[in-house]
């Protein structure tokens, strides 16, 4: 699947344009983070704090600043970027917004325009959550491309500077706001559902500017500020597509460059696995996928030896009706054939017990194992291993039992004392069955 991302298209709301995902451009949860609780390829600064599901670039605490930028250029010359954000705050108002950047060069510092400094060359889009003049046509987004010369009108809102720019509430609404900016043959598009539901249908364009000047080869990045009102800016996903037309050949990915990603996803593979081997090192309370394999077994090992026992004694069951039916006929031959019958039944039962009481005593074994790698469950598995040893016992002395025999069959038919004794050896061997049966049962209620 991650490798169907990284080398192939993604299918896009637009039929006229290819795009192809940017994951080194890209974040998105869950596991967003690495070990070292960075996101891969993006460096994060001042109150900026990514978790496993999101990045919060702002605490709902005063005067905060926040950022993450990309760590790579991003070479091509039309892309599109889809993010979702989440702007809440206890008050009715909040402040001061959040920006999402492609810029020419990587600030080194925080600064005044939503947590980024001022003359910064490239595109600059603000959620804009405060009124600062009073026209009441905050919360906003507004577009800025700079060249480098225009310091942000807070006092404003940047009225007058802007490249385009819509009125639109995103404030504490129950679902992340997404966004899609796109930038395609110098027509800056942005489409936004606020986050009042998740539907496709509910997005809604907020601007759409021609003869938009951007140069290739900028930094996406993402700031936030807060000031003396003060809301959580958070940002839960953020993918960026490079944009192809259709009708023209999609840049191909060179055989170096896909040689390059695939060596990129084996390092990452092999890393991964790396990763879980030491989890389960430091985790050692934790079953490992081995010790659950373990356990399966064993817990197929003691069905399929508890469903091959249920069939002999039905088939027990189904003999002893016959032996009855037989008996009360008065057909001598008849019953002992029942009787003979029989007996191949009950030693056909006795073989069965001695051909599971090896596979037992190897369930057992495993046991041993697993108790051996997993510490906590070992009392449970204490207490599992003396029941079955209590199990096995039961079934040596069922299986000691066949050697009472019946008295030899009279030629003029079977008696009383032959059925009785016939019939107290089954009850003798049902009853361990059951004891058996119901001491593996609670044993695995415990473990369960
Ligand atoms: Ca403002
Ligand atoms: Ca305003």
């Amino acid at each position: 699947m991650l490798l169907w991302l990284l080398l192939g298209f993604a299918s896009g709301f637009d039929e006229v344009l290819h795009k192809r995902f940017e994951y080194k451009h890209s974040f998105k949860g869950p596991s967003l983070t690495d070990a070292a609780a960075k996101v891969p390829f993006w460096d994060a600064s001042g109150s900026c704090m990514p978790s496993a599901d999101y990045v919060r670039v702002t605490p709902s605490i005063r005067s905060k600043q926040g950022q993450i930028w990309n760590k790579l250029q991003f070479v091509g010359n039309n892309w599109e970027i889809q993010f979702s954000l989440k702007i809440q705050g206890r008050g009715k108002l909040g402040a001061d917004g959040m920006a999402i950047w492609y810029v020419q060069e990587l600030p080194k510092r925080g600064g005044s325009v939503f947590g980024s400094p001022n003359n910064w060359r490239g595109l600059g889009i603000f959620f804009d959550s405060f009124d600062n003049d009073n026209k009441h046509d905050n919360p906003a987004i507004v577009a800025v491309v700079n060249d480098g010369t225009v310091a942000f009108d807070h006092g404003k809102d940047g009225k007058g500077q802007e490249t385009a720019s819509c009125v639109q509430g995103f404030r504490n609404r129950p679902h992340p706001t997404q966004v899609r900016v796109r930038y395609y043959q110098q027509v800056l598009t942005l489409e936004i559902n606020p986050g009042i539901t998740t539907r496709e249908s509910d997005f809604e364009t907020c601007f759409r500017r021609e003869n938009v000047k951007l140069a290739p080869g900028g930094y996406f990045g993402v700031s936030a500020a807060t000031g003396a009102l003060a809301d959580d800016h958070d940002i839960h996903k953020f993918m960026t597509y490079s944009l192809f037309e259709r009708t023209e050949q999609a840049t191909p990915l060179t055989d170096e460059t896909k040689k390059k990603i695939l060596s990129d996803y084996e390092k990452y593979d092999i890393a991964l696995e790396e990763k879980k081997k030491k989890y389960r090192e430091n985790n050692p309370d934790r079953y490992s996928q081995d010790v659950e394999d373990e356990q399966n077994l064993f817990y197929k090992s003691l069905i399929d030896y508890q469903v091959k026992l249920s069939e002999k004694f039905d088939q027990l069951g189904n003999v002893i009706k016959e032996l009855v039916n037989v008996g009360n006929s008065g057909d001598t031959s008849a019953i002992k054939s029942s009787v003979a019958n029989l007996e191949r039944m009950q030693n056909s039962i006795v073989r069965q017990i001695e051909s599971n009481g090896a596979q037992l005593q190897n369930v057992i074994s495993k046991m041993e194992n697993i108790n051996k790698k997993s510490q906590t469950s070992e009392k449970d598995l204490k207490t599992i291993t003396l029941a079955l040893g209590a199990v096995q016992t039961q079934l040596k002395e069922i299986q000691n039992r066949k050697t009472p025999s019946c008295p030899p069959i009279p030629d003029q038919g079977i008696t009383f004392i032959h059925l009785f004794c016939l019939i107290v050896i089954q009850t003798s061997i049902l009853i361990g069955y059951w004891v058996w049966r119901s001491r593996v049962e609670e044993a695995r209620k415990k473990f369960f």
